[in-house]
Parts: C-alpha cells; structure tokens; sequence
C-alpha cells in the first residue's frame, strides 16, 4: 500500500512557495494514495506564537487545504496536536537519534540564526517531532519541499537506527517526493531567499488570500533586472537569481518547462512579461482566495472535518504506538 504523510505549520498566511512546493503535489496524490495531511500545529510552536492567532492560522490553514483542491472525503485531514501519539513517539525517537545528527540540520542554523543559545529546545529537536509524524503512520511517501530534503534523510537514518537496535525490519523508510521545477520558490525581493511566510515583508511573497490588488502590486514591486529574457538567465553564470524565480514560478503555473517559457518571451523585458505573470497569477490565487474566505467563515464545516481526520489518524497512530512499545519492552 502507497501511505502519504506530510503538512503544513499553520503559521500564517500560506503562500505560493507552500501551494507549487507541497500543496499542489498533496492534491495530485490523492487519487492513487491514501493520504494524511495535518495541519503541524506542534511545529508552529517552536516559535512564539499568540494563543489566538494559532487557533486562527489553524483554521485558515484548514481551509486553505480545502480551498486548493484536498478533498476531505479522500483524504484524513487533522491537526498533529490532537493525535497524541505524535509526541508520545517523538519522545522515542529522541532517544534513537543522535546529537551529531541534529547538529547537521542546516535549517536549526537558519530559523535560530545568530541566538542559537536563545532558540527553544523544540526548534532544534524539530526534524525528531517530523520522524515521528512520518513513521508513526508508516508512510511510503513524503512529498515536500527542497528545505525539507535534509530533514526526510534524518527520518530515514532513524528508522534504520531503530530497525537495527531492535532487530526488526518494523518501520518503513519513507521516499520523498520533491517537485521538478518548484522545490524552491524564491522570494520575491530577494532572489537568494526562500519565499517564507515568516519574512517581514509581506510584498516577498504571494498568499493564497490575495486579493487581485494586492497581486498587481507585488509582481509591480517584484525584483527583476534591466536585461531582455533569453537563455542566459538559467546560465550558473548570470546571477539573474529573481528572474530564474519568476520564470520557473510562471513555468510551474503553466505546467511547461522553463525553456519553453524563455522562448515564448525572448528578448522582451520583464515589463512585458509582468503583465502576462499579473493575469496568470491572478487566474490561478482568485479562486482559491474566494474559497478560503467562503470555507473560513463555517467553522463547524472546518471543525467537523478536522475531528473526523483525528479520529480516523488516531486509530492508525495508536496501532503503531502499542507495536512500538511491545518491541522496546515499554508493555506491561
Ligand atoms: N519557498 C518554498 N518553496 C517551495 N516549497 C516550500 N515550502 C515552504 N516554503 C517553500 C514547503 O511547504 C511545506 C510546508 O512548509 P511549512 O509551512 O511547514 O514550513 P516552512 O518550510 O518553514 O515554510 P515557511 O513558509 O518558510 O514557514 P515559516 O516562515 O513559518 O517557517 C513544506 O513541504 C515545505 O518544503
């Protein structure tokens, strides 16, 4: 059987890198796996985060979800804090994988960035949290993001650790699934940066709830460069990082391939090219912006589905737990 687990931390507005870097594949998936898509809410709170504005992002993140095309029938939505065994495992899996391990995790490095010292322990101990959301469904695939790569490879290593400690071939190694052309939307300001929903300018990214003004106006502001588009931009040498950026995002939405979009702009600049990047994007975020405010505002819809997800994650969850605690001698 092919299992699917991945998610999202509701941690604010999702924006395209979250839709053609994860959502976009979650979608493509749920007709040939049996997927579990959570809204990581145990994640969110490695950093601080106000009580209200947790219970909102996990709602809008819900209906984001919806609103890009899950489905809830076919797939078990929920929120990772309200299947207990995500911790209980976590806990488990702290105590298989090592601190050389974690110490290579060049995420921890960017999130606590100069004040390490002053960064949660669950900042750092983050990527455990994700082996155990993984393993604890024994998912076959993981579709993510590139930033996420490294933290898929340390699920792996644990598994295999804890496989090897016990002498039983119980959890599975899971794959990733990483996307061709988006695995790394960049921001719009900064080619060099991720598009994140944590930047302090909201004009670095697009959400999923912008409104047509709003989009006008941050392809308008986005970074580009004076030189025509040709085939230089994808060169290693150009350093044309922005403009790479914004052809692949327009590529992605046009499900054609970067050199495909090149020849259809050559030698236009990128005012022209904003134009029709403005009309594409605005074709493609409206529909999903409207849903999202429709879904939003029926909170008993949203509510209903996430607590049919809890129960139906927990009854997979729970199994693994009582396998896990059998073979570590933790059943009385
Ligand atoms: N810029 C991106 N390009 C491609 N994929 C991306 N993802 C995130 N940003 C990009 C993918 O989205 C999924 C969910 O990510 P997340 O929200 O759980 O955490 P994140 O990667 O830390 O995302 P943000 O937006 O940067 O959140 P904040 O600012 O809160 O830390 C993952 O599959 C990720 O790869």
């Amino acid at each position: 059987m092919k299992r699917v687990l991945s998610g999202i931390q509701p941690t604010g507005n999702l924006h395209l890198g979250n839709y053609l870097g994860a959502i976009k594949n979650f979608v493509s998936m749920q007709n040939s796996y049996e997927c579990f898509y959570m809204l990581a809410d145990l994640h969110a709170i490695t950093v601080r985060v106000e009580p209200k504005d947790l219970k909102e992002n996990i709602l809008s993140t819900a209906a984001a979800f919806l609103a890009s095309g899950l489905d809830e029938k076919k797939n078990i939505i929920f929120s990772q804090s309200s299947v207990r065994a995500h911790s209980e495992l976590s806990w488990i899996l702290n105590c298989t994988a090592r601190v050389g391990w974690l110490n290579r995790m060049t995420q921890f490095k960017e999130k606590a960035g100069s004040n390490k010292e002053k960064a949660s322990v669950g900042l750092y101990t983050y990527p455990i949290l994700m082996a155990a959301d993984i393993l604890v469904y024994q998912a076959t695939h993981v579709p993510v993001g590139e930033d996420q790569k490294q933290h898929l490879e340390l699920c792996r290593d644990i598994a295999i650790k804890f496989n090897n400690d016990y002498g039983k071939d119980f959890f599975n190694i899971p794959e990733p699934i990483i996307p061709d052309i988006s695995a790394r939307v960049m921001s719009l300001r900064d080619g060099l940066k991720k598009m994140s929903k944590s930047d302090e300018s909201d004009l670095s990214r697009i959400n999923l709830t912008d409104s047509k003004e709003q989009i006008v106006q941050k392809i308008k502001k986005a970074k580009t460069d004076s030189e025509p588009i040709n085939e230089d931009i994808f060169n290693e040498k150009s350093k044309r990082f922005e403009a790479q950026n914004l052809i692949s995002i327009y590529a992605d939405l046009k499900s054609e391939s970067n050199k495909k979009i090149l020849s259809q702009f050559e030698g236009k600049n990128f005012s022209e090219f904003k134009k029709d990047f403005t009309d594409l994007l605005i074709e493609y975020i409206s529909p999903i912006s409207d849903k999202i405010d429709l879904l939003r505002k029926n909170e008993d819809h949203l509510l209903k589905i996430l607590k049919n997800g809890q129960e139906k994650a927990s009854n997979v969850a729970d199994k693994t737990m009582k396998d896990v605690k059998n073979i570590i001698g933790l059943s009385l």
